[in-house]
Formats: C-alpha cells, structure tokens, sequence
C-alpha cells in the first residue's frame, strides 16, 4: 500500500495521515469548500476539493471520492469515523473498484448495522443479551404478549436504529400502544425500515465497549475495555480505559464474548462491542460498531499500540503480530472531547472563530485535534474541537492530569465543555468510579458548574488586584523636580 485516501476531515483525518507518513504511505486529503485551509489538507501530500460544504454536496459523495481515488492511483481508502465509515455501499464500491476498504467487508457492515441481524448472528455464538423478542414485532397485540412475558419497564428499539436513535422506554401496559406505532413510523422516517423489537429495559445501566481487532487469518483479539457511561443525551463526554469496576474475571468474560461477537460477522480490522452492564456486573451484548472510534485514543495508551496501524496492516493481509497473551494493560487513560459547546446554555454549538487557541503540553497529555488558531469552527459538522487524553500510571494520576491539563488548555473566542470536564472530573462520584449513564443527570447542572467558574473568575481578580497593589509600591511616580525633563 503505497498511497491512501482519507475520506474524511477535522482531527481524525489527520490523525490518520500522521500514522500513514509514518508508515511510508503517501496521504491524500480530500476536503470541502470551507475546509480548504484546514490542518487536515495542508498535511497530506496531495489534496482534492469535493464540493460546498453541506456534507451531502462534499464528504458524503462517495463515488466522486472513489473516481478521484482511481485517477490518483490509490491503494486504499480510509473512512474515519461518520460520514461513509459505516456505509456498506460505499465499502463494496470501494473494493469494486480495486481499491482496498480499510475497514471491515460489506457484509459485516450491513450485518452490525441492523440490531437485529446482528443479535440473530450472536445468538449462535452463546453471547448474554438483554431479554426480548427475537424479531420484528409489527403488531400491538404480539408485544402485549411479550411484555407479559418480560415485564416492564421494556424498551422498544428501532433495527436500523443506534447510538441512542430510535429508542424508546414503556413504563406500564397502557403505553405499549402508542409507544409501538410511534416507534415504527419514527424508524419508517428516520431510517427507512420501520422494524423494531422489544427489550427488558436494565435501569441505569453502565456502558462498556470492547475494542476488538480481526485480521484476516482468522485471528481475532480483544485490546480490553473502554468505560463510557459519563453520556449525556447520547453523546460521549468523558471515556476511559481501563473501566474502574470490571475483576479479571468479567473482563476476559466480556472480552471472549466480544471476540465471537467479531466471530460471528467474519469480522475484519478494528471493531468495537458494546455492552450493557448492570448494578450486579452482568452483562449484555447491544450492538457492534463497525468503524474506528472517536476514543480509540485511550486503548492505545493502556496498551501500546497505534490502532490505524493496525488496521492498514490488516488491509494489507498481514497477520496480527501478537496473541491475546501478549497484551497486558498498562496504567489508565482518559478522554475528555472537547466540543464547541456552551455547557452553561444548554450545551448549544457556539461556533464562531478560534481567537486564541494554545494546547497544553507535557508527559501524559495527547490532543488530537483539527483546528488552529484563528479558524472558524463551521456549522456545517459535528462542533467537536479536539480530544483531550491524559495518561497516568492509575485512575487517579489520571484525572489529576487531565484537570491539569484542562487547566493549560486556552481556548477564546467559543465556549467550550472544557469547564465542564473539569466538573466531572472533581465530581465525588466520579473520582470513586461509582457511577453508570445517569451521571450527568444526576449530577450536573448549570448551576453547580456557574458557582466553579464564578469562584475562579474571582480568585483570578485577586490574583490580578494582588500583582496591581505589589506592582503600584515599586512603580511610585517619581516627584517632578527629580526629572531631567524640563518645561519649554
Ligand atoms: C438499553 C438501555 C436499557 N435497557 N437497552 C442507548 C444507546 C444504545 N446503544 C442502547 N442504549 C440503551 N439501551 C435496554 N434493554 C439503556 C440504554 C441507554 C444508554 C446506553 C448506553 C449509554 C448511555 C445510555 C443512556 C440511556 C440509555
């Protein structure tokens, strides 16, 4: 593999460039109009402008990316993460047109991408699923019936649905009706296919991803977990790895279903397992994501290894050059994403320009981001800035160097939820690992997080009163008739 495209932009588009230079793999970057002077395209050894800025007219155009792919003599393309990493269309387009997919085969794509299949696949496979249907359900009395069975609160869940979309809880038999029909002419709009099942519903569950890695010689191994519950309306804030509450025990069990999870789809690359976790540690497979994602970062620091390495040696056909033996976890890791958001107004994008904009460095910090100082942060993309990883020899040291590190951070012009990542990380409930996805509701407000920065904003005018005062002793006028200066 000698050239590859990145059908991608922002942080992750370099992210992925950088490993491929490294690697001796010429980059092209391909780029909407508004991007043009990003960090991402002035990187690459080659850059392609696709479209206006809309994704649909710019990143999503996947057979435009494929025909200036071939006219460049690309070997491979790599997705990111959004826009066509999950696209099992584009994959088999790709690989169609003699260009390797750095990712997984089109089958498993589409396999993963519906709840369904994918828990058809694992059932073979012996993998803990949350009790409930085993199909569609289309009718109100077929999910009565269920629900007897399992008992409410349950969940009905839209197929094609995930991350959160298409979801729904039904507390009591009365709903059932509404909720049924609601759920499927939501998932009919949202995602074409109106197919939805039922769930027990497990009440505040953690939420647990097993990185998994497959090549393509039928070796497959878990890079352990990432503990991802700190959400708030679905969106990943804080992450980390390894999770406070898993034993050994229930992490190679978590691992190895994780794997025949992989198993089950002939898995190829990096991949990653879901599951649910409740209060007694049992676990529940929920979906697999069939990309790389945005918290890759804190499994390679826990185990030493770079992730989009290892799928471009995976695209190229190599074999894993470790086994399940050989990796150990090393210390832990944390991510805070940094998004252009006002955690004070509701999280609102507040995009606008970067006016200052310096990262902290040191031992133990990483910032994967895409911007520099003096950018715009555009409407038109997700208004994540960067990621923010701090490492640390425990749990501990690590928090402590991400409030650190979220300290040196300066950032002017946007608000962004970098205050706010430093509230979780001073949180009791946080520091003691005792928490699962009902943290931010629980202990989040705008509030709390106003009285945190109104304490600073005024150790920060004593600091400055304090300098003044020392500074007016020594900066005494000298008297007038002192001075060499004379009146005409
Ligand atoms: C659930 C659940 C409780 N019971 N399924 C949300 C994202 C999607 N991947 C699955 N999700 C959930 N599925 C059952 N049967 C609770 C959630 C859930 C959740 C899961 C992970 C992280 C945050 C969450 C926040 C609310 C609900």
């Amino acid at each position: 593999m000698k050239k590859i495209l990145v059908a991608n932009r922002g942080e992750i588009a370099l992210r992925v460039m950088r490993t491929a230079r490294r690697m001796g793999i010429k980059t092209v970057a391909v780029y909407s109009e508004i991007d043009r002077d990003a960090p991402h395209v002035k990187f690459a050894d080659e850059a392609v402008c696709l479209g206006p800025a809309p994704s649909a007219q710019s990143y999503l155009l996947g057979d435009k990316i494929i025909e200036l792919a071939k006219s460049l003599n690309v070997d491979g393309i790599h997705p990111g993460y959004g826009f066509l990493s999950e696209n099992a269309g584009f994959s088999s387009a790709v690989e169609a047109a003699g260009i390797t997919f750095i990712g997984p085969k089109p089958k498993a794509i589409e396999m993963m991408g519906s709840k369904l299949a994918a828990k058809e696949a694992a059932k073979a496979y012996n993998i803990p699923m949350v009790p409930g249907t085993d199909g569609a359900i289309a009718d109100v009395n077929a999910a009565i019936q269920t629900a007897k069975l399992i008992g409410f609160p349950l969940m009905i869940k839209a197929s094609a649905g995930g991350g959160g979309k298409g979801m729904r809880i039904v507390e009591k038999e009365s709903e059932l009706k509404e909720s049924m029909e609601r759920a499927i002419s939501e998932a009919t709009s949202a995602f074409g296919d109106g197919s939805v099942f039922i769930e027990k519903y497990v009440s505040r569950p953690r939420h647990i991803e097993f990185q998994v890695l497959a090549d393509g010689h039928g070796n497959v191994v878990y890079l352990f977990e990432r503990e991802c519950s700190v959400q708030r309306r679905h969106q990943k804030v804080v992450e980390e790895a390894p999770s406070a509450v898993l034993t050994p025990e229930i992490r190679k069990e978590m691992g190895e279903a994780a794997v025949r999870v992989a198993k089950s789809c002939d898995y190829l690359g990096a991949g990653t397992v879901e599951f649910l976790i409740d209060d007694k540690l049992n676990f529940y497979f929920l979906e697999m994501n069939t990309r790389l994602q945005v918290e890759h970062p804190v499994t390679e620091w826990i185990t030493g290894l770079d992730l989009v390495e290892q799928q471009i040696r995976i695209a190229r056909g190599e074999q894993l050059s470790f086994s399940q033996d050989d990796l150990k976890i090393n210390g832990h890791a944390l991510e805070l994403r940094v998004y252009a958001e006002n955690p004070l107004n509701n999280f609102l994008p507040s995009v606008g320009k970067l006016e200052r904009y310096r990262i902290p460095v040191g031992d133990n910090i990483r910032v994967d981001d895409g911007y520099e100082e003096g950018m715009d942060i555009p409407i038109y993309y997700d208004p994540m800035i960067a990621k923010l990883i701090t490492y640390g020899k425990d749990r501990e040291a690590a928090i402590q160097r991400m409030i650190e590190a979220i300290e040196m951070y300066e950032i002017e012009g946007v608000s962004t939820t970098l205050p706010f990542g430093k509230f979780v990380c001073e949180q009791e409930a946080f520091r003691s690992g005792n928490f699962d996805t009902g943290f931010v509701q629980q202990y989040y407000s705008p509030e709390l997080l106003l009285k945190d920065v109104e304490k600073e904003m005024q150790i920060a005018a004593m600091v400055a009163l304090n300098t003044h005062l020392k500074h007016k002793k020594k900066l005494r006028p000298i008297k007038v008739a002192d001075s060499n200066w004379k009146d005409r």
